[in-house]
């Protein structure tokens, strides 16, 4: 593997499964692979899981780990060619990638969508640069589309959690103050249609999400419906898609969070957030501190999914 953007590229996901069973089973196998190889992780956003997991997932593979964070410390970065640089970025991107090439064997970017333009977006400008002008493997920490780490951690936890061959799953909106991107349900959902699993996704009218992710969906904007005999709730807020509303909130409808009452109307499911979350805006105290939530496992196999990616990464270089 070279670089690694999309779930779509772990290839066979039995496979994929395999690997990262093995890796989960000896996390210190591989030590000998990262020796004297360096990772160095990008961040344009604020992180607390993909941060701790990825260097951990680095550390157990025997790598060198450096962090920076571009917001604190760093010069700040003009990411538009063509500009005249007079204002109050002294440095350009297009420096800044390739030196930052130099110092490290592969690098992994945290860059959202910005939401000032959704060509930008969804062309992931930022994460196609490193990958054009680095000279190194890169990987998506969460771009401005896809959440790939996220969505492999979630895939290995339905794997282990689920009861049956072909579980219900269902991506529910649910409200929050501050417009979030869509990567991580368009990841989760990219994730999800590369399965046999029944796959639903409800949300108010306004909130659809791009068709290319949405794929074999059934969409369904009656939530207690979609929730009914689902086997696994996946919450998340995302803002609007669509191009007159693109990256707006639209509404902080109450009554799409997810709730006791809601979560009785499935068949005992499992509740999984990516976290972070906002406890009463997206789920319940109850909910979330419920038996049937898997959020801390499912956050614990992102060093699963970052070291069996990682460890990919490695046998490339
Ligand atoms: C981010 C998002 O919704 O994409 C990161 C989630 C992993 N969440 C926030 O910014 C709160
Ligand atoms: N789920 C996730 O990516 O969390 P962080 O934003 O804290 O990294």
């Amino acid at each position: 593997m070279r670089h690694f953007t999309s779930v779509k590229q772990l290839g066979n996901l039995e496979e994929a499964f395999a690997k990262a069973k093995y890796v989960k089973e000896n996390p210190f196998a591989d030590q000998a692979l990262g020796r004297n190889k360096t990772l160095l992780m990008i961040f344009f956003n604020s992180s607390l899981r993909t941060r701790l997991s990825t260097q951990k997932a680095a550390l157990n593979l025997g790598m060198n780990v450096i962090v920076l964070d571009v917001n604190q410390g760093a010069w700040k970065l003009e990411t538009e060619r063509g500009v005249i640089m007079d204002g109050d970025k002294p440095e350009h991107l297009l420096e800044a990638i390739p030196v930052m090439g130099c110092y490290c064997d592969a690098i992994g970017v945290r860059s959202f969508a910005r939401f000032e333009s959704k060509e930008a977006d969804y062309n992931e400008v930022i994460l196609n640069q490193f990958i054009q002008y680095s000279g190194k493997p890169v990987f998506s920490m969460e771009a401005a589309t896809r959440h790939p780490l996220q969505t492999f951690a979630d895939m290995i936890t339905i794997e282990e959690f689920k009861k049956t061959a072909k579980p219900k799953i269902v991506m529910t909106w649910a409200p929050h103050p501050k417009a979030l991107p869509q990567a991580v349900p368009n990841s989760f959902a990219e994730g999800i249609n590369l399965t046999d699993y029944e796959f639903v996704i409800t949300h108010p009218k306004g909130y659809e999400l791009d068709e290319a992710f949405v794929g074999n969906a059934r969409v369904e904007y009656d939530q207690d419906k979609a929730l009914a005999g689902a086997d696994f709730v996946y919450a998340k807020n995302w803002a609007a898609y669509n191009d007159a509303d693109y990256g707006k909130v639209l509404n902080m409808d109450r009554s799409w969070t997810v709730t006791t009452e809601k979560m009785a109307l499935t068949n005992n499911a499992y509740f999984m957030h990516c976290l972070p979350v906002r406890r009463n805006m997206i789920v319940s105290d109850d909910v979330i501190e419920s038996p049937q939530s898997i959020v801390i496992p499912e956050a614990a196999n992102r060093v699963v999914s970052a070291q069996t990616v990682l460890k990919e990464i490695l046998l490339g270089l």
